[in-house]
C-alpha cells in the first residue's frame, strides 16, 4: 500500500450500488479501500474486484481459525481480488504464520494485518493484557502491520515502541468512534481508517478532504 494520503475507507455499506458510488467519489483521497462482512455478506466476495479498479482492497475479515483453515480463508480472500487482509493475533503464531506464508506466496506479494487492541469500549476487556505480545508476534512472523485504536492513543505509541519502523499501524475509531485523525498520525500510526464520518457524510469527497486537512496541519 502507498502511503499518501495516509487514509483507508471502511466501506460499511451493504448495497452495491452505493458502494461503487462512494470508491467513485472519494478514491483520489484514500490510499485503500476496507471491506468487511457487511459488504461482502450483501454483495458478494465479487465486490473485491469491482472496487480494486478505485483501490487497493483491504479485506477485513479478522481471521481467527486454526492454520489450515486460515490458509483456505486467505487464499480466496487474495483469489477474489483483496491486497490485504486483517486477521486475528489471539489465535496464536502457528494460525498467523500460515496467513503471512499465504500472502507471501501470492502475486505480487499481500498484506497481513494483526488486531492488537481493538477500538471499541469493549476492547479492553479481553485484549488489553495481551495486546504488546500480539503485537511482538506479529513483528516475528513478518506481518506487513497491525491494527491498533485510534480511540487510546497511548496503547499506539506502545504499540509502535514494541514493533518499531518495520511494521505499519492502521488504526480504527477516528470520527464517529472519538478518535482524531490528526492525533492518531502524530502518536505514531502510519494510517486511520474511516468509516461513518465519510460514508454517511452528504458529500463523502468533502468529508475525506477535511480529514485529509486535518492531518496535515
Ligand atoms: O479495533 C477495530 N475497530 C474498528 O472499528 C478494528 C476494526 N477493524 N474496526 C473496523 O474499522 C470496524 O469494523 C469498521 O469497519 C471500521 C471503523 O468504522 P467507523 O467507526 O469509522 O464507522
Amino acid at each position: 500500500m502507498n502511503k499518501n494520503t495516509r487514509l483507508i475507507l471502511a466501506l460499511d455499506v451493504t448495497n452495491k450500488e452505493s458502494a461503487l458510488r462512494i470508491a467513485r467519489d472519494v478514491h483520489e483521497y484514500v490510499d485503500a479501500i476496507k471491506v468487511g462482512y457487511p459488504l461482502v455478506l450483501a454483495t458478494g466476495l465479487g465486490i473485491f474486484n469491482d472496487l480494486s479498479q478505485y483501490a487497493p482492497v483491504i479485506a477485513d475479515f479478522k481471521v481467527a481459525d486454526i492454520p489450515n483453515t486460515n490458509r483456505l480463508i486467505c487464499e480466496q480472500v487474495f483469489k477474489a481480488g483483496a491486497d490485504a487482509v486483517i486477521v486475528h493475533g489471539f489465535t496464536g503464531h502457528d494460525s498467523l504464520d500460515a496467513c503471512v506464508e499465504i500472502a507471501r506466496k501470492s502475486r505480487n506479494g499481500k498484506d497481513i494485518y494483526v488486531v492488537t487492541e481493538m477500538s471499541h469500549p469493549g476492547g479492553v476487556e479481553f485484549f488489553r493484557p495481551v495486546a504488546g505480545s500480539i503485537a511482538k508476534m506479529a513483528l516475528d512472523a513478518g506481518a506487513s502491520g497491525v491494527v491498533a485504536p485510534a480511540t487510546r492513543l497511548n496503547r499506539v505509541k506502545e504499540i509502535r515502541s514494541i514493533i518499531g519502523s518495520e511494521l505499519s499501524i492502521i488504526s480504527p475509531g477516528v470520527g464517529v468512534q472519538g478518535g482524531s485523525a490528526a492525533d492518531v498520525i502524530k502518536a505514531g500510526a502510519d494510517w486511520v481508517i474511516v468509516g461513518r464520518s465519510i460514508y454517511q457524510a452528504d458529500s463523502p469527497k468533502n468529508a475525506a478532504a477535511g480529514i485529509l486537512a486535518d492531518m496535515q496541519n
